[in-house]
């Protein structure tokens, strides 16, 4: 690039420094909210990147690259899209604002083409390697994308997240060579000053990994001086020199910076800067390489360059870069005072009537953003695969089953469907197998960019390695699931291909992933996770394998439905819906409820269960509008007054429960027939269906000040102001909600400490889930009518 060229850059570059500078101090400075709390932003986090951000959007950047910016710099990020005619002045004051700019960049939520949201820090940096694994699987099964390089901006300090190293060292993401990671290398985090000197362990932890590592490191002054003679002795004293001395450089000025840059320096050191005059020094010593954009886009080449691995660039810059709270220690949320911003302005040759204008169009500057707004421009993705997926695979059991097995065959069985086999892919951390995903992988075979040999043969597992294999399997990194996963059901954007991403995991580990599960759901991301085994029905493996909270987890979630299916046939309705929404067809015709947007989160467990209850109601009820309510989140399967007209007069108590205690249950209803009470038991398939229909009505009331309905979802399956009793392999306060739903009486039963090791039965016993545990509830129920 010419000199020019970097002329023009540089003055882009000085606009996106004061814009993003600009944009938080309005944030804080011209609105009122009127709540007394700050609003926030951050300047020094921003300035740190504004060069290697502009020289990425302004001189590097295809229309086909994705990136992740790290949280901070949100404000550079708009004020590039500002400048390049992508964003709407009228946000500019609006960061933070209710309808504005969000504080991180959002997917969903910014108006101006995030890729990646970001915010919890580690986890949108990690994305874009997933979003390339996904590209890979995507041009290997379904021809060649147009190239894409996957860029994440990454704060130094999110390097000490695991979850990164957890990525890195996952064999599914090596060899990527569209990959680019940049760490903003400000030696700052939020509170201090990174002690010591990270980067040579940084650098051999990505190395360790098979990554290409550049670091820029000095700007030209720097480099210059280093060439000229004795230049080396001074390279070698700021190379040593510990981080919280380099950094207290920026706050200082003339004979107090020389003072300071020579506490400790070896010989000769004061001989060779004697001649820089004050003025200049400072300018000199803190010239690093992350502010010089001929050598940030040098290290983009370098990056190309290499194709065969993800690379990372190490760019050196100073966190406030331009700012009078350059390098301060405390900088990271300190906001410029309005005198500053005043000085800013004037600085940079604005006034207030032109602060907030786009480059000159007939400018250099103006007609190089003109450009790369052309350049850059990309048509809008479809995100509905557009195939049908069948309302059942007709899945049948006549001896007991568990829902786990029944996830793996239903999978099996639309892998056979020639419209939906090519779009599902499977992942697991290392537990395929044993969540019953052995079948499917024997059909489809497992995802390796190139074949791999295989050295042995199992007849009951063909673990065969291809590009067109159809689950990718990860090491035991629950993160890195969700993480895929997320990236997976974000194919149809950042690939072009929509997909039906399916994972699963044990469910107590779910909460292992979680930050990244919900990273994935806030980002719109839509795919389906079974956690199985759950629960202590998982009766011999302990308390550490048996999952309690997480059933509120999937309840409280939003974008995830969680379901929690105990009969093959209902699982076999609410997978093939599920999967049906992801690719998009029409809204559930079985619900009257809005069509959901999210993931779909199924609670299974490994405890075979009779199905002959089930068929009953199926008899009873009928096909279509059993499925109907299954899908709606309850049915009745048991109705107390068929199965026992002797009781027509009796007390009446209703059991509701999910999953795999409903063999408990049952034998409780039938208990209290012999003790002449009615109990009608409700099979839950959507605690969170329900509690949401509920909600909305509730909050329709709220909102309208007018008598709320009970929702037809739970009028169907219950009875109301009927005494309940709720049964859960799960805390008891997921369910302990109904009662108030329904008007009635409740007592919750479930699990509130941690399991152990025991038989199923043992385990029921102490928690109080055995049917004579049930039977005392629902008359204890009963008696509080
Ligand atoms: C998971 C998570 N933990 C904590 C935070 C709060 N936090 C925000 S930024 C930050 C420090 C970031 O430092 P660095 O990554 O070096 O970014 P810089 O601002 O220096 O560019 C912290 C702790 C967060 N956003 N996410
Ligand atoms: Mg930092």
């Amino acid at each position: 690039m010419n000199q020019h060229d970097l002329d023009v850059l540089d003055e882009i570059q000085r606009r996106v420094l004061w814009l993003a500078t600009r944009i938080v101090d309005a944030a804080n400075h011209d609105r009122d909210t009127g709540d007394g709390v700050k609003v926030g932003g951050h300047q020094a986090s921003s300035a740190s990147l504004v060069t290697a951000m502009t020289a990425l959007w302004f001189a590097h950047l295809d229309a086909e690259d994705r990136v992740a910016v790290k949280p901070h710099a949100s404000p550079v990020f708009h004020a590039i899209q500002y400048l390049l005619g992508n964003l709407d002045r009228s946000y500019l004051p609006k960061l933070r604002a209710r309808g504005g700019l969000q504080s991180y960049p959002s997917r969903t939520k910014d108006p101006d083409g995030v890729d990646f949201s970001t915010g919890s820090v580690g986890l949108g940096a990690a994305a874009p390697l997933f979003a390339a694994v996904t590209r890979r699987y995507v041009d290997a099964h379904f021809g060649q994308r147009p190239h894409s390089r996957f860029i994440a901006l990454i704060g130094d300090a999110e390097l000490d997240e695991g979850n990164i190293w957890e990525a890195v060292a996952d064999p599914a993401t090596t060899g990527l060579g569209n990959v680019m990671w940049l760490v903003d290398f400000n030696r700052q985090s939020l509170d201090r000053v990174v002690p010591g000197i990270r980067i040579n362990q940084w650098r051999g932890q990505f190395e360790a990994a098979g990554w290409h590592v550049v670091e820029v490191k000095y700007g030209r002054k720097l480099a210059e001086a280093y060439a000229r003679p004795g230049g080396e002795a001074l390279r070698d004293w700021i190379d040593r020199m510990p981080n919280e001395q380099y950094q207290s450089l920026f706050g200082l000025a003339g004979p107090a910076l020389r003072k300071q840059f020579l506490d400790g320096a070896p010989a000769g050191i004061e001989e060779f800067i004697a001649g820089i005059p004050d003025d200049e020094l400072g300018p000199l010593v803190t010239d690093l390489g992350g502010h010089d954009l001929e050598a940030m886009l040098d290290a983009y080449a370098q990056c190309d360059a290499v194709t065969d691995r993800p690379s990372v660039v190490f760019a050196y810059t100073v966190k406030g870069w331009g700012l009078p709270i350059a390098g301060n220690p405390r900088n990271h949320s300190a906001l410029l005072t309005t005198e500053q911003v005043d000085a800013l302005r004037a600085a940079h040759g604005l006034s207030r009537e032109t602060e907030w204008d786009r480059l000159d169009p007939a400018s250099p500057a103006g007609i190089r953003a003109g450009e790369r707004r052309e350049a850059l421009s990309r048509a809008p993705r479809e995100r509905a695969l557009g195939v049908t997926v069948p309302e059942t695979t007709r899945v049948r059991a006549n001896k007991p089953v568990s829902t786990q097995e029944v996830f793996g065959r239903v999978l099996v069985d639309l892998a056979r469907d020639p419209q939906v086999a090519p779009y599902l892919v499977t992942t697991a951390p290392d537990v395929a197998t044993s969540t019953n995903l052995a079948g499917f992988i024997n059909k489809t075979g497992v995802f390796a960019p190139t074949e791999q040999r295989s050295w042995t043969e199992d007849r009951m597992l063909r673990w065969t390695e291809t590009p067109a294999g159809q689950h990718i399997e990860l090491g035991i990194s629950e993160m890195n699931l969700f993480l895929l996963l997320g990236q997976l059901g974000l194919s149809w954007d950042l690939s072009g291909q929509p997909l039906l991403p399916v994972g699963t995991v044990y469910d107590p580990f779910v909460l292992r992933g979680l930050d990244a599960f919900l990273y994935g759901t806030y980002s719109g991301s839509r795919f389906v996770v079974a956690g199985t085994p759950s629960g202590i029905t998982l009766a011999p493996e302990g308390g550490a394998h048996q999952s309690t909270i997480t059933a509120s987890v999937g309840l409280e979630l939003p974008g995830v439905t969680f379901l929690e299916p105990a009969y093959a046939g209902s699982l076999d309705w609410l997978l093939c819906d599920a999967l049906g929404q992801i690719a998009g067809g029409a809204a559930p015709a079985a619900t009257a409820a809005p069509a959901e947007d999210g993931a779909y989160y199924f609670r299974l467990s490994t405890r075979p269960i009779d199905q002959a209850p089930f068929e009953a109601a199926r008899a009873r009820i009928g096909d279509a509008v059993l499925r109907r309510q299954v899908v709606a989140g309850a049915y009745r399967l048991v109705d107390a007054h068929e199965a026992y007209p002797h009781l027509a007069d009796a007390p009446v108590v209703q059991l509701a429960a999910s999953g795999a205690v409903l063999p408990e249950v049952l034998a409780a209803a039938a208990e209290l027939a012999e003790e002449g009470v009615a109990a009608h038991v409700v099979d839950v398939t959507s605690l969170d269906r329900l509690y949401r229909a509920w909600q909305r009505t509730l909050r329709q009331g709220v909102r309208t000040a007018t008598v709320p309905s009970v929702p037809g979802a739970l009028r169907s399956a219950f009875a109301d102001r009927t005494p309940v009793v709720t049964v859960h392999d799960a805390a008891s306060h997921a369910m302990a909600w109904l009662g108030s739903a329904l008007g009635a009486p409740a007592v919750p039963l479930g699990v509130d400490e941690f399991g152990q090791s025991g038989s199923v039965q043992e385990l029921y016993e102490l928690h109080d889930l055995l049917p004579g545990s049930i039977v005392n509830a629902a008359l204890a129920a009963l008696s509080l009518r």
